[in-house]
């Protein structure tokens, strides 16, 4: 089987309708409406148990309220559903460093090259399903195709609880059937006039040709060949859920020391390097950031030649970009991010051509950690300086204490 690119697009189940039936016991198995309780607003989205009653996203509440009298009118909770959500696009982060979000319950994965690991597209299909189910008590639908396009139709193919792969080779003979409101742009204008042209199903495009389709719908009907086609070479983009990996420090007190500052930037590299390894990426790039005393976020990147998981690396790249500020300090806060993140079973370099001592000793902390949890491990420079981290809600030093990260073992330095 030819894959030469693997797409996933998965998407939840009646999403605001399926976090209220799993809240909310005594609405399981029972038609819902999400939407305003009042005769004016539009319906969010019905629960499938709703659905056969004609009833669903977009429509006038008294249209749905008539069609389906005895559906039960459920006010949203849109925090709720962030809150799933970000549950739900972390869990894809599991499966692939490239994910684009489209909603808040539907993204695509590139998972290209993540056969070694996650084996053929219908097992990790089934376990992405399997997370999702398990984390967040939902369904998911997921489609696996070679193009965006193709993997968008293949999950809505068989929802809900859908699973639906589509060989690349395939795609083509698996849309002609299909009706020509399948096909991305194909709306309630384009479907008539392409019915009026005696193009009902996808493939009838494809016999049709490209020259007849441009003939009567101008450049739109070259791009509906191309689709019809499987055609579609857009790639994912991570677009807005850019996946960088960071740790800033707040500080209690400012800093201006270089030493000062290079202690903070370590435990930020440290940080950041435990949770690329686990969730087994590596970064293309390297950002550290300061910000002064009165305020300004000043901020300094560069990209690496061979993509790195250590602290010892990320420390590397930190030091060098630290000079080049040109600025003293003090500084209020410390921090570094990773972007260009990939798989690390991707780069074949790594491990390879560089002196992997330092990564040995990272990986064994990484493994007495998830053995003996917290306490197992500090380093012994970490111990003459605690404490200096204010509280920013997100990293303060006796957090790592709690998380499971370094603690003491002055051996391992
Ligand atoms: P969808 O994925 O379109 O719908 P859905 O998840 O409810 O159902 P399906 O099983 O068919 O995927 O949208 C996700 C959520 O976004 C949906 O639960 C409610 C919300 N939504 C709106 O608020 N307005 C809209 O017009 C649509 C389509 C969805
Ligand atoms: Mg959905």
């Amino acid at each position: 089987m030819n894959w030469p690119q693997v797409i996933v697009h998965a998407d939840m189940d009646a999403f605001y309708a399926a976090v209220e039936q799993r809240d909310h016991p005594h609405l399981r198995g029972k038609p819902l409406l999400i939407g305003p309780n009042s005769y004016r607003g539009v319906v969010l989205t019905a629960s499938y148990e709703a659905r056969p009653f004609g009833v669903g996203s977009g429509m006038p509440v008294a249209e749905a309220r008539r069609r389906c009298p005895e559906a039960i009118m459920v006010a949203p909770r849109f925090q709720r559903y962030q809150s799933v959500s970000r549950q739900v696009m972390d869990i894809f982060g599991d499966f692939s460093p490239q994910v684009e979000a489209l909603s808040l319950d539907e993204a695509f994965l590139d998972m290209t090259g993540a056969g070694a690991l996650f084996g053929e597209p219908a097992e990790f299909g089934a376990a992405i399903k399997s997370r999702v189910r398990t984390e967040t008590g939902l369904e998911i639908s997921v489609g696996i195709s070679g193009t965006k396009y193709v993997a968008k139709v293949a999950s809505a193919h068989d929802k809900p609880n859908g699973l639906t792969v589509v060989p690349p080779d395939c795609a083509a003979k698996w849309l002609a059937p299909l009706p020509v409101t399948r096909l991305w742009g194909v709306g309630k204008k384009t479907a008539p006039r392409l019915r009026d042209l005696g193009l009902e199903t996808i493939g009838d495009l494809v016999e049709a040709g490209e020259g007849y389709l441009r003939q009567h719908l101008g450049a739109v009907g070259a791009h509906f060949y191309s689709l019809a086609l499987a055609r579609d070479p857009r790639a994912v983009e991570r677009g807005r859920g850019a996946r960088s990996l960071g740790s800033d420090r707040t500080l209690e007190r400012d800093v201006s020391s270089p030493a000062a500052i290079l202690g903070h930037l370590r435990r930020s590299a440290e940080r950041i390097a435990r949770r690329l390894r686990k969730k087994r990426y590596v970064a293309g790039g390297v950002r550290v950031r300061l910000k002064t005393s009165d305020f300004r976020m000043l901020s300094r990147q560069c990209r690496v030649p061979v993509p790195i998981d250590t602290a010892d690396d990320l420390l590397k790249v930190g030091k060098q970009l630290l000079k080049s500020f040109g600025n003293d300090g003090p500084y209020r806060l410390v921090g570094m991010a990773t972007f260009d993140l990939s798989w690390r079973d991707q780069t074949t370099q790594l491990d390879l051509f560089v002196d992997d001592r330092p990564r040995r000793l990272e990986v064994t902390i990484d493994q007495l950690v998830s053995r003996f949890g917290a306490g197992a491990v500090v380093r012994a420079r970490d111990l003459s300086h605690p404490g200096t981290v204010a509280r920013d809600g997100v990293n303060l030093d006796f957090l790592d204490y709690r998380d499971g990260e370094y603690v003491a073992h002055p051996v391992m330095n």
